[in-house]
């Protein structure tokens, strides 16, 4: 544990420390921010509370709040103490901007630093920053975390992959950083390099920024040797570090210290209980640059109940399967990209490359999932490759109970990613040009 002095808390102490910083960061957000003083003002609410249940009173953050004070508008400080700005990737729509101070930064780079701790990592390791260096918060996050950490820290960002390979041999990368999509294709090009990533001195991956089903975890574990675990932030909140796996591999420790989590149901907005399911909503106690109230984040998870046995107290709450706005409709049925994944990768012969294809048939929607067949596949056997497509029609019917057309295509067909895969392709505008 880097910071067992506050990962490893009593819950009282916790507490007590969550209620006085949320004072604080109300009152500063209050008095700094004209769109939270307008909000609350509006609403009738004054910025203090004397207990954490009081959060419950105040308003949402959206998504669009902060695209209409694009760009410094949520900044509570004046720019002179801003030293970084970061923006999200702004595919479903116009980019946020998103600002950090000195403390900021050095409170993230504690947080990465316990995530890479979380993988077991040490000064002795080499971290390999493969996420994208740039406005995307991936790489600069991950590379502070680990030079607070005191590792060897490469900051070869993502993009050429036989590169990643060469470079994850020669230097000794210990900790490989990068989305799971990018690390398939990673392990994929090793072996068309001739190498075997197992005999490299890679141990672990910090894995994140998508999701990412277990078996795809299982895969990349099996391909690279390693334990995988799963990472997770955003940067409105903060970029990678907001939660993170331990070696148990059973859900993510929220860093509760500079972070509430809530989960609420998306339809009613209200909490649910521990061990529900619903959409993850956090509140940022230690934030400068940007603090935010009860911020929606789309993501669905849930808390786990219980303790973890690895000793860090912090809550965790489960790997995030979809976002409310990535979840398709078939025939009534609600669809995660992710479960569909789960189902790919359990089948022999089918490799982990997909996309979910939308489109349109007449009036109706038509949903689709391409797949790619193994690269050893024997396109000439054309009653075995029915049989695999059944396979996967079938299976994916049973796990979600709702028939989805499916397609074999042929290895590397499908585009490939070097941050965030895209796993719905949506042709129902073009359709309907057409
Ligand atoms: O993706 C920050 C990040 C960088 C996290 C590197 C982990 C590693 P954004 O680009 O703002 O920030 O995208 C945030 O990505 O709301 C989730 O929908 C998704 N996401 C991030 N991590 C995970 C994960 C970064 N581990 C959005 N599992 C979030 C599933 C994830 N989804």
């Amino acid at each position: 544990m880097y910071q067992p002095e506050f990962e490893a808390m009593s819950s009282d102490a916790l507490e007590s420390l969550q209620v006085q910083r949320l004072q604080d960061m109300l009152a500063r957000t209050y008095e700094n921010v004209p769109l939270y003083r307008d909000k609350l003002d509006a609403a009738g609410i004054s910025p203090t509370i004397e207990a954490l249940s009081d959060l419950s009173r105040f308003p949402f953050t959206v998504k669009d709040d902060m695209r209409s004070a694009f760009p410094y508008g949520m900044f509570a400080v004046p720019l002179r103490e801003i030293v970084r700005v970061h923006s999200s990737s702004g595919t479903t729509g116009q980019i946020t901007v998103v600002g950090y101070t000195k403390r900021d930064i050095e409170n993230w780079a504690d947080m990465m630093a316990r995530t890479i701790a979380c993988a077991g990592g040490t000064a002795d390791d080499i971290v390999q920053v493969t996420y994208g260096y740039g406005l995307f918060t991936g790489g600069l996050g991950v590379h502070y975390g680990s030079e607070r950490l005191g590792c060897v820290t490469i900051p070869i960002s993502g993009g050429n992959t036989k590169r990643q390979v060469q470079v994850l041999k020669d230097f000794g990368t210990t900790i490989l950083a990068c989305t799971p999509s990018y690390a398939i294709l990673i392990a994929e090009t090793a072996q068309e390099m001739g190498l075997d990533i197992r005999d490299f001195s890679l141990k672990a991956g910090i894995f994140g920024a998508e999701p990412w089903s277990d078996n795809m975890r299982r895969q990349v574990e099996e391909l690279m040797g390693i334990k995988a675990i799963d990472i997770y932030g955003l940067s409105e909140v903060l970029g990678p570090g907001v939660a993170s796996e331990c070696s148990e591999q059973h859900g993510l420790h929220v860093n509760e210290d500079h972070f509430l989590i809530e989960i609420v149901d998306p339809d009613t907005l209200q909490p649910v209980p521990d061990g529900e399911y619903g959409e993850v909503v956090f509140t940022t106690l230690t934030k400068e640059g940007i603090p935010v109230i009860r911020y929606r984040t789309r993501d669905i998870s849930r808390i786990i109940p219980g303790a973890c046995s690895c000793g860090r107290t912090f809550r965790r709450m489960e790997r995030v399967t979809g976002r409310t706005d990535d979840m398709l409709i078939v025939r009534g049925v609600n669809v995660f990209p992710s479960q569909i994944e789960q189902v790919l990768t359990g089948i022999p012969g089918v490799a982990p490359h997909y996309q979910v294809v939308l489109s349109k048939r007449g009036s109706m929607d038509h949903v689709e999932v391409h797949v790619e067949v193994a690269p050893d596949t024997d396109f000439d056997e054309i009653r075995e490759l029915e049989s695999l497509r059944r396979q996967v029609a079938d299976e994916i019917a049973s796990a979600l109970a709702v028939s989805i057309d499916v397609k074999l295509v042929e290895p590397k067909s499908i585009e490939r990613s070097q941050g965030k895969a895209k796993r719905v392709l949506d042709l129902r505008a073009e359709n309907e040009g057409a």
